[in-house]
């Protein structure tokens, strides 16, 4: 069974932080991270760093090891936890571009989750978080919000 909870969908997000192909359930309050498995297991805490918010973290799989990671931007540096758990490290250095202008999907067929940001009307991708910006397609008509991958 689900747990019960008074958050609402707008306050979590989903992710597989464990590695067996299911989704678990991602929640920041207070600067405390915590992670309900499947959720259907008790909101257990997963780290701490403060002054985090929710939409200002990006999700997904950036080192391939098959545990979702957890990706933030902090003065033009982007920074990953290693499946949520270990302390934000940078990864990656770029100029000029907020959280909100970035989104996460698989677009260069390897094993990690690569970052589309949507950038003086160009997407570009940084492969795997870490790797430097590729411009793949310009349309300035489109705001990465109106995007789903
Ligand atoms: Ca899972
Ligand atoms: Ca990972």
């Amino acid at each position: 069974m689900l747990q019960k909870s008074e958050l609402k969908t707008d306050q979590v997000a989903l992710a597989d932080f464990d590695g067996d192909g299911r989704a678990d359930v991602f929640t920041v309050h207070n600067g405390v991270w915590k992670v309900s498995l499947r959720g259907t297991q008790p909101l257990t805490t997963w780290n701490s760093v403060q002054g985090s918010q929710l939409s200002r973290l990006r999700f997904g799989d950036f080192n391939g090891d098959g545990r979702a990671d957890v990706l933030t931007e902090l003065g033009h540096e982007w920074l990953l936890s290693d499946n949520g758990k270990t302390p934000l490290q940078k990864v990656n250095q770029v100029r000029d571009v907020p959280v909100s202008n970035m989104g996460v999907g698989y677009f260069d067929g390897d094993a990690k989750a690569d970052i589309l940001i949507v950038f003086d009307g160009f997407w570009s991708i940084s492969s795997g978080g870490s790797g430097p910006l590729q411009r793949i397609n310009s349309d300035p008509k489109v705001p990465i919000q109106s995007l789903r991958f």
